[in-house]
């Protein structure tokens, strides 16, 4: 991508609203804007990032043997009087009347209508499990809005619901969720810390918030300080065995967040940890609390009516791209984690209009295309520093910087974004960098 043909309208000064520095960052770098309160437009940059965590989370889904659906933003209020929630969910619900007076709302969640696309359908416990996800913006009136993406009032989720036709194979339904968010996590370059939830307006007996710790996050969290370093050593992952053992692994840490945290659960006390962290998805295992008021039954195989067994597990991925930010910077700007970049490279002519400047960027340019690297190459005309300011700003990891005075020495620079090691490298070394 040429830098004169993308969108990118980055900022000077920090913008004095932002709190936080992935706020600060996501309107610096032109990924976002506001247009009123909690609510955003995305630019191409911020596009971009979302895009990519968005898929990661689809593909593991699919991986999981879930399957994508799209249900609408709006959804009638009569499903959700028959759940019980239309009244309970107070505030938070944005409630619209149409032309003729009926009652709609703004989904802040999907269990009910999930709920009535699978009764009209599955009657049968042959069918089962099932767990069916989709991508869609959701709607939650907010008291506080804040943080940019991080806690806004319209916001990307990812949420998936399985039904099972008994409470044991709605706990393997739960788990495979559980090792698929410590997946799509680790895919994303993040490490996300399960722990013990409470349910809230969802509802249920059993819960886990994946979490990332960060001094800004919203969240209080307790841990046992190991936890930090834990990593998964089983090997290779098959959804369709038992992952009771794996996920045995995790849940035998302590963790918990605030509301479920309990001191006397705790041992040994000295290992013990307060953090603060970004909830960035939630599970919840709440078996038959939407199917028995919505009438969601299946024959089992014994030929009894029963009502199906759910569960419901959601990712915040417009909130990801902001904890991505708040675990992946520094002082100059984004260091990009290399699964979600927008572009590997940030190819950089430092005098462009110069003849021999523009031949060897140009001739770079059109050889990593070739080879379909991913490129975003600055060939505007402005001065040097607000271009090497910028490269660090939108946080690409490699950056190739062609100036006069390399051309004569013929050595090009290449920064890594995140170490800042700048190395001389010749054309030809520059070239086998980049294919390997
Ligand atoms: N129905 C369930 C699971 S599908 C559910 O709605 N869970 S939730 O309320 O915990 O939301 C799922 C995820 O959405 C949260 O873990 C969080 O990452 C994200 N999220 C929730 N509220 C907001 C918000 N106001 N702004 C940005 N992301 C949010």
């Amino acid at each position: 991508m040429l830098l004169t043909r993308f969108f990118l309208p980055v900022l000077k000064e920090n913008p004095k609203e932002a709190e936080i520095i992935s706020h600060t960052y996501m309107l610096r770098a032109g990924m976002i804007q506001q247009s009123s309160s909690g609510i955003y437009s995305w630019l191409p940059l911020g596009k971009m990032v979302l895009e990519k965590i968005t898929d990661i989370c689809r593909q593991e889904m699919i991986k999981a043997g879930a399957n994508e659906i799209l249900m609408p933003t709006l959804q009638s209020a009569e499903i959700w009087k028959e759940s019980g929630r239309y009244e309970d969910y107070g505030k938070e619900m944005l409630r619209i009347k149409d032309r003729n007076n009926r009652n709609l709302l703004y989904g802040p969640t999907n269990e009910e209508l999930v709920t009535e696309i699978f009764r009209t359908h599955v009657k049968s416990y042959k069918e089962l499990p099932m767990n069916l996800f989709h991508i869609q913006w959701k709607f939650r009136d907010e008291l506080r809005p804040r943080f940019g993406v991080m806690r806004g009032r319209e916001f990307l989720m990812k949420d998936a619901y399985s039904f099972d036709s008994d409470y044991n194979s709605s706990i393997k339904s739960y788990n495979v969720m559980f090792i698929a968010y410590m997946q799509l996590f680790k895919k994303m370059g993040l490490k996300a810390i399960p722990m013990k939830a409470d349910t809230g307006p969802i509802g249920g007996d059993l819960s886990h918030e994946f979490i990332i710790i960060a001094d800004t996050g919203e969240s209080e969290v307790f841990l046992e300080k190991d936890f930090l370093n834990f990593q998964d050593s089983l090997p290779n992952i098959n959804y369709f065995d038992d992952l009771q053992e794996r996920v045995n692994q995790y849940t035998s840490f302590y963790a918990a967040t605030e509301e479920k945290h309990d001191a006397r659960n705790f041992y040994p006390e000295n290992n013990l940890i307060k953090a603060r962290g970004i909830e960035v998805g939630h599970i919840f295992h709440f078996g038959q609390k939407y199917s028995l008021p919505m009438n969601a039954t299946i024959t089992d195989y014994e030929g009894k009516n029963v009502s199906v067994y759910m569960g419901s597990y959601g990712v915040g991925l417009s909130r990801l791209v902001a904890a991505v930010i708040e675990a992946n910077h520094d002082l100059k700007g984004i260091v990009w984690p290399k699964e979600i970049t927008p572009w590997d490279y940030n190819l950089i002519n430092i005098k462009s209009g110069d003849v021999d400047c523009d031949n060897i960027c140009s001739k770079l340019y059109n050889f990593m295309k070739d080879k379909q690297l991913n490129v975003l190459y600055d060939d505007t005309d402005e001065r040097v520093g607000a271009k090497l300011a910028r490269a660090d700003l939108i946080g690409l990891p490699y950056q190739i910087i062609i100036g006069p005075r390399g051309i004569k020495d013929k050595l090009y620079d290449l920064k890594c974004r995140k170490s800042g090691i700048i190395s001389k490298l010749s054309y030809n070394e520059l070239l086998n960098f980049i294919q390997n």
